[in-house]
């Protein structure tokens, strides 16, 4: 079922329309400029697909568009996400590798929609996700504090969230989704209470950082993917808020107590290891946001993706 292993497609979404702070939609220029695709090519020999664009979806901007169930700029992250999603899945069906820079993490409510169709048609398989994250980004509407989409996207995905409204996350059906079995959290430590009912109650597989303090990481891999099982088609989702702001301070929701920079690469390559892996995304890197940091927070994205996609150390 694997995307041949050096056949990679790009998705560039430069869009920061799921939370508050501006600077994030600049973030795949940075990471572009600091030579990711060039390393891709290059160092790892992939055959790059890349229209050549950071898209901006000014075109999906709404007339008008009001919180509605406590969800701000709902139809413009609906619209966005909802091409996003399409990018995706042309990418996925043609049996290639999906690397997709973000962005806000709601842009994954697209890229996870995207894959998770291609994988049924093309395979009939369903999809496990890995999300890495300080946050649980499961919100429902009525959950969230914030109303900030970024923090909703499992939610949609999952099913746990719907709507009928086709402008507004409707055209979400079941195709697109993914089961809650199938998605294991990594780096937790900044859950909201109605999120920490919801990972409860649905008996959501989710590594905090106390598991990696008391495991370790090496554990803590073995045991994330023998949840998946072998031979799963794997989306994994990191959001660079996941390192501790020591190594990845330029992002919109930095939270301290996180994993090294070495930890982060690890688990990119435990991914790698795989062989399992059909998508990778990189969001919420805020090159505006601690400027100082920001060439760190760049490196270190260039090399969680580069670590996805194969390099190794040796
Ligand atoms: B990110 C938050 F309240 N949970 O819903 C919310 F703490 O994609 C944060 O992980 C969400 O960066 C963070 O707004 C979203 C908050
Ligand atoms: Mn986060
Ligand atoms: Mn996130
Ligand atoms: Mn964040």
């Amino acid at each position: 079922f694997l995307p041949s292993r050096h056949d990679l497609g790009v998705v560039a979404v430069g869009f920061s329309g799921g939370q508050p702070k501006a600077g994030v939609d600049a973030a795949p220029m940075a990471l572009i400029e600091a030579g990711l695709i060039q390393q891709l090519e290059q160092d790892l020999d992939m055959k790059v697909t890349y229209d050549g664009q950071v898209h901006n979806y000014t075109e999906k901007i709404p007339s008008e568009d009001p919180t509605y169930r406590n969800m701000k700029q709902p139809k413009f992250v609906s619209a966005v996400t909802e091409e996003v999603s399409d990018q995706v899945y042309k990418h996925a069906k043609d049996g290639k590798l999906v690397l997709t820079l973000g962005g806000d993490h709601s842009i994954a409510i697209g890229t996870i929609s995207g894959t998770a169709k291609a994988i049924r048609e093309r395979l009939g398989r369903e999809l496990a996700v890995i999300w890495v994250d300080a946050h649980a980004d499961i919100n429902t509407p009525e959950t969230s504090d914030s109303g900030n989409i970024h923090g909703m996207p499992v939610a949609f995905l999952t099913g746990l969230a719907t709507e009928e409204r086709e402008d507004i996350f409707g055209w979400i059906k079941p195709h697109h989704r993914i089961s809650t079995k199938k998605i294991v959290y990594i780096g937790l430590r900044d859950i909201d209470r109605g999120e920490k009912k919801i990972l409860k109650d649905h008996g959501i597989k989710a590594f905090s950082m106390h598991d990696i303090d008391r495991h370790g990481i090496g554990k803590v891999m073995d045991m994330a993917l023998g949840w998946i099982g072998s031979d799963t088609p794997i989306h994994l989702s990191f959001d660079v808020d996941a390192l501790d702001p020591m190594w990845a301070p330029s992002t919109g929701t930095p939270v301290r107590g996180g994993l090294t920079l070495r930890e982060g690469d690890f688990i990119a390559e435990c991914v790698a290891e795989t062989g399992s892996l059909i998508a990778l995304d990189l969001v919420e890197v805020n090159p505006s946001l601690d400027e100082h940091g920001a060439s760190d927070t760049v490196r270190a994205g260039c090399s969680i993706v580069r670590c996805a996609l194969g390099d190794t150390l040796l």
